[in-house]
């Protein structure tokens, strides 16, 4: 079973506007509510991709109930701990330019009892679990090294634990060596305190990490595709050209499609060429996290994985 964490839950407000100046009143032309947070993208592409998902983390108030209904549509068990806090709302604002500006809210404040009762959630699903996939900034009261004391436990148990994430959260959860990270270069400069200005600086440190016992490395290149790190040998992807609508949630849905290659048993230029084509499918819908397994399928057949090393 696949287990997703999405600690800051967030109703992800997508604005569609004609230009946006700061400082002017703009009347928004489209809106769209969706279920978000980087890990309940993951739980939707997943579902979508078919799977049957276990959500876990945080919600309260209102918009915690809104998000609850929308697991209830995407058939995912919902396992998550009640809050006194109000789950918070991220808002992206998308013009016809195509330029895209992302406000994100800190989130509520957890409090100590509220996390110790998730713990007792956590335990239940370590033992149903085959991957974890843990994403996203931890909310106010979550301590720094939470990711990492779960994937320690998650280690004990021989499960896969696949952690997007970012700043300190990332940095100790590292030491704690998840099965899969997902940095992009300011992410990597951070944990290897190296420059990657070249393909040789991000050879290198995926080696770095490997060899800190990382299993799984993806470097996000954005439209450039990315560099993938597994068993001692290295690849990168080409992606087709397609029209991008909606970049945002497309690393999360990347992280789903390399979860869902990994449960199925994709062999590893397999895996990167369906988690690379699930986040460029993204990419081509309107909505934030989502996407169609028709054009996954189809971009599958244009995507080139090439070895490196
Ligand atoms: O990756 C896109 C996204 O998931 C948005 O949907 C928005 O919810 C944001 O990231 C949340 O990021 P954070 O790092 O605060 O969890």
């Amino acid at each position: 079973m696949i287990t997703t964490i999405t600690f800051n839950a967030a109703i992800d407000k997508r604005y569609y506007v004609k230009s946006f100046t700061k400082g002017e009143v703009q009347r928004v032309i489209e809106v769209e509510n969706t279920a978000g947070g980087k890990g309940l993208n993951v739980t939707r592409v997943a579902s979508i991709l078919g799977e049957k998902i276990t959500a876990t983390g945080f919600l309260g108030g209102a918009n915690g109930s809104f998000i609850r209904k929308k697991l209830i549509e995407m058939d995912v068990i919902d396992k998550f701990q009640e809050i006194k806090g109000e789950t918070r709302n991220c808002l992206a604002i998308m013009d016809e330019d195509g330029n895209q500006t992302e406000f994100l809210e800190p989130g509520p404040h957890i409090e100590e009892d509220e996390f110790e009762n998730w713990l007792d959630i956590y335990k239940e699903l370590l033992d149903k679990s085959s991957i974890i996939i843990a994403s996203g900034s931890l909310p106010n009261g979550l301590k720094t090294n939470t990711y990492g004391s779960l994937i320690k436990e998650a280690r004990k148990r021989g499960i896969k634990f696949f952690l997007d994430t970012s700043g300190e959260a990332l940095l100790q959860g590292i030491d704690e060596k998840p099965f899969f990270i997902k940095p992009n270069a300011d992410e990597l400069k951070l944990i290897t305190k190296k420059a990657n200005n070249t393909k040789a600086d991000i050879v290198a440190a995926i080696l770095e990490l490997q060899h800190r016992g990382i299993e799984l490395i993806t470097v996000s290149l954005g439209a450039g595709g990315s560099i993938t790190g597994y068993k001692d040998k290295l690849y990168e992807v080409v992606l087709p050209k397609v029209e991008i609508l909606n970049p945002v949630g497309s690393g999360d849905s990347f992280v789903a499609g390399m979860a869902v290659a990994f449960k199925r048993g994709m062999d590893i230029e397999q895996a990167i060429a369906f988690a690379s084509a699930c986040g460029t499918a993204n990419a081509m819908e309107k909505s934030t996290g989502y996407l169609t397994t028709p054009n996954v399928e189809l971009i599958m057949k244009n995507i080139v994985v090439k070895p490196i090393i």
